[in-house]
């Protein structure tokens, strides 16, 4: 059985980060070891969270599987919690990152031209030396150009736009750099990649469900991390991503129910395994 190693945060309630990370890659079939970043409360939409940092852990936990001789097929991270947090992580990447496996940095930080709660510019700089060391970078437009350093270009900015972010991206170091969430010239919503050895542009989308919805982010770099370890490629793992976020909030739009502050994601694992089974 593959083996993925996820480092994140873990939001008590809240349906993102670890929460979304672990039950989405053990159906697809895979080992989830974790490395928890903090414990908060709630995510940080909400006000008042609590916040637990656990940085102080995380070099314990690495060392100790070291002596263990643990490996990884992949290394996934997400939102990280501070500029030291994202230090260690890199020398995660330097102990466990090799030629056979996987580094997908989802460098979940901002959303909508703004930083999440408690985080300042400078991070994002951070966060896009953390990039230079990934094979799949998933930024969203927001990340993509605070790691830039450039000014918010829009959730509807043009594809030259997007093209333009994405020449930038690459040359940070990683292998494919991908934009999530965005406007496509046929009316849907989706992503736009480019591949760094055959320096093509890629790109899919799906309808686009008119609910602004949070954790998809989340959701999307999961279910492209366990489809990777199915053996899917780069491409067919980022269309079974998009496909099953789109299928999560279509489920929370037709759901009187749902919540408002996470998508349905539990209800459509079933049809995920169906798509990786092709059945
Ligand atoms: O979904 C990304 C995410 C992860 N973890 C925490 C967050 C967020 C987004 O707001 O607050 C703690």
């Amino acid at each position: 059985m593959k083996r993925v190693l996820s480092i994140q945060d873990i939001s008590c309630l809240g349906k993102c980060s670890l929460t979304v990370a672990l039950p989405i890659i053990s159906a697809m079939g895979v080992e989830t070891s974790i490395v928890p970043t903090a414990v908060l409360s709630t995510h940080t939409k909400f006000n008042h969270f609590t916040f637990r940092d656990l940085t102080n852990d995380m070099e314990g936990i690495k060392n100790h599987w070291v002596s263990e001789g643990f490996k990884f097929d992949a290394i996934y991270t997400g939102y990280l919690g501070s500029k030291e947090q994202v230090d260690i992580v890199s020398e995660y990447f330097s102990t466990f990152g090799n030629s056979h496996n996987y580094i997908v940095v989802d460098p979940a930080m901002a959303d909508n031209g703004k930083m999440y709660t408690g985080f300042t510019k400078d991070f994002a700089i951070t966060m896009s030396r953390l990039c230079s060391k990934a094979d799949i970078i998933l930024p969203n437009i927001s990340e993509a150009c605070f790691m830039l350093n450039r000014d918010y270009v829009g959730e509807d900015a043009p594809l030259p736009v997007i093209k333009e972010l994405l020449t930038d991206l690459i040359k940070l170091g990683s292998k494919y750099a991908v934009i999530t969430g965005v406007k496509l010239p046929d009316g849907k919503l989706g992503f736009i990649g480019y591949d760094s050895s055959s320096q093509e542009f890629f790109m899919y989308g799906t309808d686009e469900v008119p609910i602004k919805s949070h954790g998809t982010g989340d959701v999307f770099a999961s279910t492209f991390t366990g489809a990777l370890m199915n053996d899917f490629s780069v491409f067919d793992s980022l269309k079974i991503a998009a496909d099953f976020t789109c299928l999560c909030i279509q489920d929370t739009y037709t759901d009187p129910d749902a919540v408002d502050y996470a998508v349905n994601f539990e209800t459509q694992i079933p049809n995920l395994l169906k798509m990786i089974n092709n059945v």
